[in-house]
């Protein structure tokens, strides 16, 4: 049968700007008559010349408003003279999954449906995300130019009597307007598992978790928070690693999380800190809810913070096939990051990179090679195998180095404190504040900047002092392609080294949610062990008197502390 494509008349809609991760609203958003419509159409048409002929890839977490989403895009994308599509079975697919994918099959970019961290269900979150041919977040250019679209949008072109099961693997072919137009429905697992095992020993991974060399065997707790991982941890772990089936737990995707966030910090994923605890299992680890971010544990809850693994991680790329294989050029991370990974930076003698808040700002770097590793202090990890950070990769990468190290998640850890000292960091989140307030603390955070008299003043708490150093609005230049991002956040450098950052987050479906950081160095051993809320509690304090974040958003305490 031959399907004709028709065009339909739109109105724009107000605030269809991509945030730091793609557009992310409400699901009740996205169900009004045209406005996924038109947002697809955006994207889409951003591609101009690419668009004719090009394949992409479709797919998502799995939660609430994925399926109907994808039904839409495939309909457009016939109608647009899209060639092919290659869709996750059941429209699912981990957002590393896509990035690989993407990469593989040299397609011209993917759209992703996730709203990652933030919660699912009829009531709460939908997001759609572009990816780029080199398998990565569209870079700010390319997300203006669909912003901009959105704002003129009049029409929209969709094939509405196109029928796709995507519940079977396998090939239909469709002729749209004339135009053959494929879907290939693929596994959403395969192409993933067979990937991690070019870049992992997975041999040497299983002996470590059943015990060789008379080591005793590491037992793991896996925690997929009811996200797309779940799949994909079944098979690694339970099929290709050996483990028991009481090792891998919330594997099975709900469209809601199960109504938790399905994000992997320490509020939560209270459940596996809980379970981790008791000195039964010797690692866990936890995902968001598509699959890019992770949760790092040790025995009895030993928590890693996200800045350090990544920086243990670098140090210890011998560790792993992929970089044996192919070196390490350099390393990155987001500018609120702990700086941990500066330091293994400067001692292995290769490049670090300071950028924006994204993992889009990674993307260049990689493709001109100069980039290996990175990471973000918000649960993100990953390297240049792929163009997302990626979840799963980051557990592989720490089971490796306790496989070759034969050692343990807290003794790694120790060990790269004695050998650089320790960045002690921590992360308040002040969720869903009203925004005019927020909006009004950071201009004065700004203004702040840009006074004379701040610098060289000094701040005190108890027996601690610093001196302000500096203090800017973080703005990056690519190096590669010279794209400015400016605004980046209000960084308050002190004297010592201490940094204190405040930023409004970007990935919120409504209201603002502030986020400040804080991280200071310690280089006497006597303190590694100490807490680092007790360490860090000082600054904290002074830099919520500072920006009076107390009285502008009326909350005294934050939502998330990491
Ligand atoms: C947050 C994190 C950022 C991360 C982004 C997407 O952004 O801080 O580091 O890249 O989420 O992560 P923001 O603007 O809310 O601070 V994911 O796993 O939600 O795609
Ligand atoms: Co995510």
């Amino acid at each position: 049968m031959t399907l004709s494509s028709t065009t339909k008349t739109t109105k724009p809609f107000d605030g269809q700007k991509p945030g730091t991760s793609g557009l992310r609203k409400a699901v009740k958003v996205f169900q009004q008559e045209n406005y996924t419509e038109n947002f697809v159409q955006c994207i889409l048409s951003a591609m101009e010349g690419a668009l004719e002929g090009c394949t992409l890839v479709v797919g998502g977490d799995g939660r609430y408003f994925g399926k109907e989403a994808v039904e839409v895009i495939v309909k457009m994308c016939a109608a647009n003279k899209v060639r092919k599509l290659l869709v996750g079975q059941n429209g699912i697919l981990s957002t590393p999954c896509v990035s690989g994918v993407i990469r593989k099959f040299s397609t011209s970019g993917g759209i992703v449906l996730t709203a990652s961290h933030n919660p699912g269900g009829p009531n709460a979150d939908f997001g759609i995300k572009f990816n780029i041919s080199n398998g990565g977040p569209a870079p700010d250019g390319v997300t203006n130019k669909i912003f901009g679209l959105s704002q003129t949008i009049q029409e929209y072109k969709i094939c509405p009597d196109l029928q796709c099961d995507i519940s079977k693997v396998g090939t239909q072919e469709f002729v749209v307007d004339g135009n053959p137009f494929t879907v290939e429905v693929i596994d959403s697992v395969d192409e993933y598992v067979q990937y991690m095992k070019e870049l992992f020993d997975f041999p040497a991974i299983k002996g470590l978790l059943q015990g060789t060399d008379g080591q005793p065997p590491l037992k793991v707790l896996i925690n997929s928070m009811h996200g797309v991982t779940g799949p994909y941890v079944r098979r690694i772990f339970l099929e290709e690693l050996g483990a028991s089936e009481d090792s891998v737990v919330n594997t099975i995707p709900l469209e809601d999380f199960g109504g938790h966030h399905p994000d992997p910090n320490l509020t939560y994923a209270a459940d596996l800190v809980e379970a981790m605890k008791n000195g039964d299992y010797g690692f866990g680890a936890a995902f968001d809810g598509d699959g890019d971010r992770n949760m790092i544990l040790g025995h009895k809850a030993f928590f890693v913070t996200p800045s350090d693994s990544v920086a243990v991680i670098a140090d210890n790329t011998d560790c792993i096939p992929y970089f044996r294989k192919n070196g390490v050029k350099g390393l990155a991370r987001s500018m609120p990051t702990g700086c941990s990974i500066d330091r293994v930076a400067a001692k292995r003698g290769v490049e670090v990179f300071e950028v924006p808040t994204g993992w889009k700002y990674f993307g260049n770097l990689m493709d001109a090679g100069r980039l290996s590793i990175c990471g973000e202090e918000s649960f993100g990890t990953g390297s240049d195998h792929i163009r997302e950070k990626d979840g799963i990769w980051a557990v592989l990468a720490w089971l490796s180095i306790l496989a070759v190290r034969k050692t343990t998640v807290e003794k790694a850890l120790h060990n790269h404190w004695q050998t650089y000292g320790r960045n002690f960091f921590t992360r308040y989140d002040y969720e869903n504040c009203e925004a005019d307030p927020c909006n009004a603390m950071m201009a004065e955070l700004d203004s702040m900047a840009s006074d004379s008299s701040m610098i060289g003043k000094e701040l005190s708490r108890g027996n601690k002092h610093y001196k302000i150093a500096k203090i800017d609005n973080f703005e990056y230049t690519d190096p590669i392609d010279g794209a400015i991002a400016k605004k980046q956040g209000i960084r308050i450098l002190m004297s010592d080294g201490s940094r204190v950052v405040f930023r409004l987050s970007g990935t919120g479906s409504s209201g603002a949610t502030v986020r400040l950081y804080i991280e200071s160095y310690e280089s006497d051993q006597s303190t590694f062990t100490k807490d680092a809320q007790e360490v860090l509690k000082p600054l904290v304090e002074i830099s919520l008197e500072l920006s009076k974040l107390r009285e502008r958003t009326g909350r005294q305490e934050p939502t998330v502390i990491t």
